[in-house]
């Protein structure tokens, strides 16, 4: 779940002088939903239990530092229940103090696979993150086949995934941080015989809900890749539960997949891994389609964005 909250501008400074955050930093928050790294966070934490004294010192402090973010939300939530309607709606952060008064510059994370690198130790929870305007933030992510991506319509709002493997960020949460300025998009793919291309967009965007999160992308520079997007682009998304392309039928029934489908796709990055060249069922497999081809499921391709200003 990805929660954001409405607050004034006299809320805001309040916010900021008693978390002593940093006022220039764009914050969002985001619940992780990291179930697989979890029970591998989980793993680690037990072999670090037996090995040192050392080490279950630090193993304290971080429960510690947990139960201190915790004490915090519960309070910011509380403050977020006083909140008007008419509040005016901003990327907030707040609350988080411990968290961010631990990061130095080159630490801050830009996404929550950051979060994990910086503390094995972290478990699914609300986040504070720093989307960069110098590094990109992965939205999309498809390496292994390890996560099932035919999904229905909420589950592809809230996002879902591995933020260390296969991911998606969630279509809410996409138009929330693209709705800060522009944002720049970088698609970076990767055959089963080491090639690797790139396609990038010099605007990508992704409406609100009451527009069915309408992707919005345009400026192209070919990276090898070819420009298999430009076709989406205006398109709302499409889900097997929440028909919303302009074909006839059901493009993400037909494609496996869940996408900004038109009628239907040049590239199907939702769709079903299958390792390389298999046409036996047309145009079903990760694909770019300007690349390798409708028939051609990828072994890897990624969605990064960075906010550019
Ligand atoms: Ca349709």
């Amino acid at each position: 779940m990805v929660d954001y909250v409405p607050i004034s501008s006299e809320r805001l400074d309040t916010i900021r002088s008693t978390t002593q955050t940093d006022p220039k930093l764009q914050i969002l928050i985001k619940t992780m939903t990291l179930k697989t790294l979890k029970q591998k966070n989980k793993d680690t934490l037990t072999n670090q239990r037996q090995s040192t004294t050392t080490r279950s010192d630090q193993h304290r402090s971080g429960l510690l530092k947990r139960q201190r973010q915790s004490k915090y939300y519960n309070q910011a939530a509380k403050d977020m229940d006083s909140l008007k309607p008419g509040d005016a709606p901003v990327l907030l952060l707040m609350f988080l103090a411990p968290l961010l008064i631990c990061c130095s510059a080159e630490e801050k994370p830009v996404d929550c696979s950051d979060i994990l690198q910086q503390d094995p130790h972290s478990s699914s929870g609300v986040y504070t993150i720093y989307p960069s305007n110098k590094r990109f933030g992965i939205i999309q992510r498809r390496m292994d086949g390890s996560v099932n991506f035919y999904r229905p319509w909420d589950q592809y709002v809230e996002g879902f995934g591995d933020a260390n493997g296969e991911y998606w960020f969630g279509l809410e949460f996409m138009h929330k941080i693209t709705a800060r300025g522009r944002n720049e998009l970088l698609v970076e793919m990767e055959d089963f015989d080491g090639n690797k291309a790139s396609a990038r967009y010099s605007s990508f965007s992704v409406g609100p809900e009451c527009e069915q999160y309408k992707l919005t992308v345009s400026g192209f520079t070919d990276g090898g890749a070819g420009d298999s997007l430009t076709y989406h682009n205006n398109m709302k998304f499409t889900t097997f539960d929440k028909d919303q392309d302009t074909w006839p039928n059901n493009c993400a029934k037909s494609f496996l997949g869940g996408f900004w489908y038109s009628s239907c796709h040049t590239t199907n990055p939702n769709g079903i891994y299958r390792w390389g060249a298999d046409g036996t069922i047309y145009a079903i497999g990760v694909s770019w389609n300007t690349w390798k081809g409708n028939a051609y499921s990828l072994k890897s391709i990624s969605f990064k964005i960075r906010l550019v200003k």
